[in-house]
C-alpha cells in the first residue's frame, strides 16, 4: 500500500483545477483518488496527470460521499476536504464485490427435472448443456445437482412461448430470453424453476453466431436459480448483458456462490485419492 499524497502540503491558494488541465497537482490529486477508492475501474482510463473525463467522475464521487457541491471540479471547498487530517483507509473497497446475492438454498444437493424441451435444439443436445452449465457452478461451491425424470423437483426446467402459465410471459423473438426464480421462499411453488423463450434461436454451437449460446444462458439462469442477483462487474456471467458465448464463471461469479453456499466440500466417493 502506497503513501497517500498529502493534499495540505500542495500549493493551494485559491486554486480551481477543471477538466483539460493537466500537470503535477492533477497527479497527486488522481493519486489521492486512487488511494481512498474513488478512481473507479467503470469511469474509463485515466490519464496519468490530466484532468479527464475519468478524474472528472472521480471528484463527483468524492463530493457526493463528502456532501459537497457536486461540481467535478476541485474548487476551494474540495481541495479544504482533502486537505484535512483523515484516516487512511479507504473509503470505497477497492476489491468491492459486485455480485449480488438474494436468497439461498437450504440443501446442498439439488434435483432437476426436465417439463418440456426446445423446437430449436436436440434433446442431447440441450441434456448435456444443462449438464455442463450446472457443473460451472458446482464445481466452485458446495452444491451438487441431480437429474430426475418426475417427481417433486427443485428446478423444473421448461421450453415455452408466450404466455405459459406464470405472470411473466415471454415476448418473441430478442429480447428476454430466460428468466429463473430465486430459491425459497422467493417464488412460492416456482422457486428455482428456469424457463427459456423458446421463440429464441438457440444453438449449442460456439460458432454459430447468429444463435444465442443456449449453455451461457442457462448458466446465467442457474445462477438466479441458486440465489444469485445480477453483477456489476463486466465479465462476470451474472452482468445482465448478454455478449455472446461465456461458458466459464468469473472470479465475481465464483465468490458469489461461494457466500451463499462456501466452497466446494471435500469429495468422499473416492475420485480424489
Ligand atoms: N432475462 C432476465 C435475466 O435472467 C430476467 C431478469 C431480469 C432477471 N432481471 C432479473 C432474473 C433479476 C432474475 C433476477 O437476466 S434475460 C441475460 C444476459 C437474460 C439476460 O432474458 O434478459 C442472460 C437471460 F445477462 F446475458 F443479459 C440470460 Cl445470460
Ligand atoms: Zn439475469
Amino acid at each position: 500500500m502506497t503513501t497517500p499524497p498529502n493534499i495540505s502540503q500542495m500549493p493551494l491558494n485559491d486554486m480551481l483545477y477543471s477538466r483539460g488541465m493537466s500537470g503535477d497537482e492533477i497527479r497527486s490529486i488522481q493519486s489521492y483518488l486512487q488511494h481512498y477508492g474513488y478512481l473507479q475501474d467503470r469511469f474509463g482510463v485515466l490519464h496519468d496527470g490530466e484532468y479527464d473525463d475519468t478524474t472528472e467522475k472521480a471528484v463527483r464521487l468524492y463530493q457526493c460521499c463528502f456532501g459537497l457541491p457536486v461540481s467535478g471540479k476541485l474548487d476551494p471547498a474540495t481541495l479544504c476536504e482533502m486537505a484535512k487530517p483523515r484516516c487512511g483507509f479507504e473509503d470505497i473497497p477497492a476489491m468491492g464485490s459486485a455480485f449480488t446475492a438474494v436468497s439461498r438454498w437450504e440443501q446442498s444437493q439439488l434435483t432437476y427435472k426436465f417439463n418440456s424441451f426446445s423446437t430449436k435444439m436436440a434433446q442431447a443436445d440441450i441434456e448435456r448443456d444443462v449438464t455442463a452449465a450446472f457443473a460451472l457452478w458446482s464445481e466452485q461451491c458446495d452444491l451438487r445437482f441431480t437429474v430426475a425424470s418426475d417427481g417433486a423437483v427443485d428446478i423444473e426446467i421448461e421450453f415455452a412461448q408466450g404466455d405459459h402459465g406464470d405472470e411473466s410471459p415471454f415476448d418473441g423473438p430478442s429480447g428476454v430470453l430466460a428468466h429463473a426464480y430465486f430459491p425459497p421462499p422467493n417464488g412460492g411453488p416456482l422457486a428455482g424453476d428456469t424457463h427459456f423463450d423458446d421463440d429464441e434461436n438457440w444453438t449449442s454451437n460456439v460458432s454459430d453466431t447468429q444463435g444465442i449460446d443456449f449453455l451461457t444462458v442457462a448458466a446465467h439462469e442457474f445462477g438466479h436459480a441458486i440465489g444469485l442477483g445480477h453483477s456489476r462487474q463486466r465479465g462476470a456471467l451474472m452482468f445482465p448483458s448478454y455478449s455472446g458465448p461465456q461458458r466459464f464463471l468469473a472470479m465475481d461469479d465464483i465468490a458469489g456462490c461461494q457466500s451463499l453456499y462456501g466452497p466446494p466440500s471435500i469429495s468422499t466417493d473416492g475420485d480424489c485419492a
